[in-house]
């Protein structure tokens, strides 16, 4: 190949170079210490001596050119890429930005409020107590000594040092009666520990409980203020019915079944065709353990009740399996916001 053939070559490849590496291979194909111009001007030599002088001109020139001709390109590559990397890495700032998301309170927790904020609303002190609580405050001062019955329905979860989880939130309003004289209105909510995991049952779950102590107070009392409690909390007319039942706490006992929220009495699945639902417990705070807590039932008296925190949420929010509330599945817990 003469100097016009190598060099028309050397163009065509600058030309076709798609980048910096591409277009340095073509560098030292042509002007490297094997490349063809180089080879070029180390044939001069081999030529007739008149022809050298001209020939390694043009030879010279072409390198130049070449050299030149590759500088420019390699600058129009690097402004390409450069181009190419600030195309792919833009960030378009008017693009809103990603908010966290805003959370919001369990539906369990949002139930409690409720019940928390009608009763402070008509008086009542919040107390939580604590969750770790010895067996004094949550067996023999609400009545329930150590070879009761009843305590073979509390599955109680017990420490090495005697101490236990509480199976009720009764033992914080032992501690409201101990720290003080009546009158007392106070309303107890917390999680509570059993040994208990099935279909409908949990081994932690929440529970809700309210304790008046005052001169006078009778059964007309705790029927009005569960009344009014039901009529706030569900937002409607329902009706009530009191059963007699039994706890060592309290004496008489009743348990208080409502109108079916769903299908207002006329019976369906979720109460079981009865028309009725279990919502709480309550009585007549029974005099031993008032006295046991150093207030006087001769001259004080009071009522107390308790129901169950993740019941009344599945109640409100038609929630039909308890587990729910529990797996923290966020497609389920984003719906109570
Ligand atoms: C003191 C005196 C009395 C609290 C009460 C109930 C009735 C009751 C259950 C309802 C559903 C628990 O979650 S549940 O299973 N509770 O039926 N609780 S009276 O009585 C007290 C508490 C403290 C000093």
């Amino acid at each position: 190949m003469n100097v016009d053939e190598v060099l028309q070559a050397a163009e065509a490849e600058v030309a076709a170079a798609v980048n910096e590496a591409g277009l340095e291979s073509v560098r030292i194909r042509q002007l490297g210490r094997q490349g063809a111009l180089t080879k070029l001007l180390k044939g001069l030599g081999k030529l007739p001596k008149a022809q050298r002088p001209a020939a390694g001109t043009a030879i010279n020139a072409a390198k130049t050119r070449l050299q030149r001709l590759i500088a420019k390109r390699q600058a129009a590559l690097a402004t390409e890429q450069l181009a190419a990397k600030m195309a792919a890495e833009a960030v378009d700032v008017t693009l809103p930005g990603r908010r966290p998301g805003a959370g919001g309170l369990h539906p369990v927790s949002q139930a409690l409020a409720r019940v928390e904020d009608i009763f402070v609303g008509a008086g009542y002190d919040v107390f939580s107590g604590l969750e770790v609580e010895d067996d004094y405050h949550n067996f023999e001062a609400l009545n329930i000594p150590p070879a009761h019955p009843a305590r073979a329905m509390h599955d109680t979860f017990y420490f090495a040092d005697g101490s236990l989880l509480r199976t009720h939130t009764s033992p914080a309003q032992v501690h409201v009666m101990e720290s003080q004289q009546p009158p007392i209105r106070v309303i107890c909510p917390g999680r509570v520990y059993r040994r208990d995991s099935d279909l409908t049952h949990t081994p932690m779950f929440h529970q809700i409980e309210g304790l008046v102590i005052d001169r006078g107070i009778s059964f007309a009392h705790l029927k009005g203020t569960i009344t009014d409690f039901v009529r706030r909390f569900f937002e409607r007319e329902l009706r009530l019915r009191f059963r007699p039942s039994y706890f060592p706490f309290t004496e008489p006992s009743a348990e208080v079944d409502v109108q079916c929220v769903h299908c207002l009495g006329h019976g369906c699945r979720v109460c079981g065709r009865t028309g009725w639902l279990e919502i709480l417990g309550c009585g007549l705070v029974h005099p031993r353990a008032l006295a046991m807590s150093g207030i006087d039932p001769e001259t004080w008296s009071g009522f107390a009740f308790g129901m169950g925190g993740d019941r009344l949420a599945m109640l409100l929010h038609e929630v039909n399996d308890i587990r729910l509330f529990f797996e923290n599945d966020l497609r389920f817990l984003e719906q109570f916001n």
